[in-house]
């Protein structure tokens, strides 16, 4: 493995705000409501150190690789070892967490870049809780143990160029051989890591329907003949991450490679996945805001306009203050759904609670994120400063995973019973 250099900054700017508990609590300066004593010494220890790996390693390297628009593959054993893959996964070599140590393990990669988190994310929360939960004993532990320790890497292949927010519409097929054999044609696209990954969770439609009740899930080893990912170019948001396009060619596969679980018949298999995958977005841009209003406190305090520092000024402190409050009520909602997720409330979580953490955390976040930009002046749109990145990267997070208006819609369809997806037949 290469070590990750550090970079030697140029310019006369700061460097980005540390993320130093100044405060006492573990959340730092924003924690206005006491925060940190809603967490256990474990789970603050927990998050501590994914912040050590976060600040030794990806801080000093993270302007370099967006710029570069370069994700840094060195860094996977070292999540590996830190036990962040599939980490809310018991058994397989999967560190067995629970899912508010989770969200606390999130929002530290996030504060440090949404790429990287996204690729635990999908890592974890999509190819491994798949296989997880829909895979056959042969499967789970042909995958799952390397998948933890980081030394295999896997995709999630579910929207497709024309089947974003209603993946019932994907047009990605298997038909089944005489002699049992699974053929898998079509593109999928926005599939993180997948020219990476030595395995795809690919969702496709088997039988006549053409709807969500026949598409199943495939394990596919992404050496196979006929699967090939191409890294999509020029993206503005997610520059240290890698999003591909599939291509699956005739892809022949044994019988062996469905999911073979019955919890994975129709759509409701990958929406589980999905399920999890949301559930840490909803810490993880708490993350990204944090860092973002640690970047523009620090900025207050030193920056100097008409002789006085910019947090002197009552503009900004109301601005500080509205982000405060915001990333205040962000985490709290964040920590209710995943005490719930955990068990420790009545009825648990339901999709409705993860769509209502998804749809607000990621709006405020983004919101946090501009407004830190923009008291930074010029100098905020450099990589000098985090919030623009963060920004950038939200534009991906609040679009993936469900949409505002999935997430509104679903929240609609829980309160009134009634479904306004409306699909109008050809
Ligand atoms: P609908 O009829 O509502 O549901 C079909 C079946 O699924 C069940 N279900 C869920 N189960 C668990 N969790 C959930 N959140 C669920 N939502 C629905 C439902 O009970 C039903 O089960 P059954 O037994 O009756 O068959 O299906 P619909 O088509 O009407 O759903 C509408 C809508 C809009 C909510 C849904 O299509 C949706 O969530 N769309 C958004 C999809 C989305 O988030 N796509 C982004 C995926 S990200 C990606 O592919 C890239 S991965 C990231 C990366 O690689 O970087």
């Amino acid at each position: 493995m290469t070590a990750p250099k550090t970079i030697q900054k140029t310019g006369t700017t700061p460097a980005p705000a540390p993320s130093a508990d100044l405060s006492g609590s573990f959340l730092g300066p924003v924690d206005l409501t006491g925060l940190d004593g809603l967490f256990s010494t474990e789970e603050k220890g927990l998050a501590l150190k994914v912040r050590s790996l976060v600040d030794e390693v990806i801080r000093p390297n993270i302007a370099e690789w967006y710029d570069r628009a370069v994700f840094p593959t060195e860094i996977i054993p070292e999540l590996g070892r830190l036990g962040v893959l599939g980490m809310h996964l018991h058994g397989y070599g999967c560190a067995g967490r629970s899912a508010v140590e989770y969200g606390l393990a999130a929002q530290e990669l996030e504060a440090g870049d949404s790429g990287l988190r996204t690729f635990v994310s999908v890592q974890g929360s999509l190819a491994m809780s798949a296989i997880h939960k829909h895979g056959s004993e042969e499967q789970k532990n042909e995958w799952l143990p390397r998948m933890a320790s980081g030394e295999a890497v896997g995709c999630f292949g579910l929207t497709e160029p024309t089947a974003g927010s209603d993946p019932a519409a994907m047009l990605t097929n298997a038909r089944q051989d005489a002699n049992g054999d699974w053929v898998l044609n079509g593109t999928k696209r926005w599939i993180g890591l997948a020219n990476l990954a030595q395995v795809a969770v690919i969702w496709a439609q088997t039988g006549e329907h053409g709807d969500g009740r026949s598409i199943r899930g495939f394990v596919v080893p992404t050496g196979t003949p006929g699967f090939t990912a191409t890294p999509i170019a020029q993206k503005l948001s997610m520059r240290a991450s890698v999003q591909c396009e599939i291509h699956l060619d005739e892809v022949r596969l044994p019988a062996s490679a469905m999911l073979p679980a019955d919890s994975a018949i129709g759509l409701k298999g990958p929406f589980q996945c999905l399920n999890e995958a949301r559930y840490g977005i909803i810490w993880g841009v708490m993350g990204a805001a944090r860092d973002s209003f640690n970047a523009v406190l620090d900025y207050s305090a030193s920056r100097t306009q008409f002789g006085t520092p910019l947090g002197g000024f009552q503009l900004t402190q109301a601005k500080l203050a509205d982000m405060a409050v915001a990333i205040n009520k962000g985490y709290l909602l964040a920590h209710q759904i995943g005490r719930a997720k955990d068990g420790a409330l009545p009825g648990g979580v339901n999709p409705a609670m993860i769509s209502t953490g998804k749809l607000d955390n990621c709006r405020v976040a983004i919101g946090i994120a501009r407004d830190a930009r923009e008291m930074l002046g010029g100098n905020g749109i450099t990589l000098d400063y985090s919030p623009l990145r963060h920004a950038n990267n939200l534009e991906s997070v609040r679009t993936y995973e469900g949409t505002d208006e999935v997430h509104q819609l679903t929240i609609g369809r829980h309160l009134t019973g009634l479904g306004a997806f409306t699909r109008t037949e050809a």
